[in-house]
């Protein structure tokens, strides 16, 4: 696998819904409001657009306030997609809900049954091997049901740690090419990348370091010019999107999608 870990034909979003206001949150910053949430939403969405890709916009869920996050419901994988189970009880049923759109675009879909937990959040794809930080999300039995199925898919999988206080391992990386990682210097000095190529976000900008590569754009939150600058150094295509609304709720670019080629 190589290209594979950012070309895609797909994507699934699912706008936000009203409850947005109730989603979870690590600290309280303010209410997310629906309005900038939806605009920055219409955003991001064009721009995956743009790159050539089919994105299939669900309707919001008002029963699930995070329901706009549906990364953390599935891993999409070349061979098939896995639905999650996610560590959240009010987000648990998330998964149920996208699990019929990807039968419908996927001959294989395989599901964690429990009783562990997993969150896509917490799994980074890379050209070479599939990393999954443990969590307060993801624990160590979710971990073993993904790596049983993805292992008979011919993955190898590595189990990382994501830091302490950060909510998805995902949080503070970013793949940027099928080498080459996005990634806070506390998260890169666990040493987790060692032999892949890591740019790090500037300092004061940990929050940029939740990014994705979708096809030949970089989808990046607005705010972060040093980290930016650096995309672009490197030779990047970087597209900056408003994400102030889904920062309250520790939400940015991965989280908004699942990003896919069906088969
Ligand atoms: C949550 O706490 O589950 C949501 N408020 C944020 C989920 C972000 N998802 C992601 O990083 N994949």
């Amino acid at each position: 696998m190589t290209d594979a870990s950012f070309r895609f034909t797909h994507a699934i979003t699912r706008r936000p819904a009203r409850s947005i206001t109730q989603g979870l949150r690590a600290i309280d910053t303010g209410t997310p409001d629906l309005t900038t949430m939806q605009a920055h939403h219409a955003a991001y969405i064009a721009t995956l657009r743009a790159t050539g890709a089919t994105v299939i916009d669900l309707d919001p869920l008002d029963a699930y306030p995070d329901s706009v996050f549906v990364e953390d419901t599935a891993l999409c994988l070349p061979q098939g997609a896995i639905i999650m189970r996610p560590g959240a009880p009010t987000r648990l049923g998330e998964a149920a809900e996208m699990a019929p759109h990807l039968q419908t675009l996927y001959t294989t879909v395989a599901w964690i049954k429990g009783p562990g937990t997993i969150e896509g959040g917490d799994i980074l794809v890379t050209g070479r091997e599939i990393l999954v930080g443990r969590s307060a999300r993801t624990d160590a039995a979710g971990i073993d049901e993904l790596r049983t199925i993805v292992t008979a898919w011919g993955h190898s999988l590595r189990e990382v740690h994501t830091p302490p206080g950060v909510l998805h391992f995902k949080t503070d990386c970013s793949l940027l090419d099928a080498e080459t990682i996005l990634s806070t210097e506390r998260l890169a000095a666990s040493g987790c990348f060692d032999g892949y190529r890591v740019i790090h976000t500037a300092q004061g900008e940990e929050a940029a370091a939740n990014a994705i590569r979708f096809n030949d754009t970089v989808l990046m939150a607005q705010g972060f010019p040093a980290t930016r600058d650096r995309l672009i150094d490197a030779g990047y295509s970087v597209v900056e999107i408003g994400n102030s609304e889904c920062a309250k709720l520790d939400g940015g670019m991965s989280c908004l999608s699942l990003r896919f080629t069906p088969s």
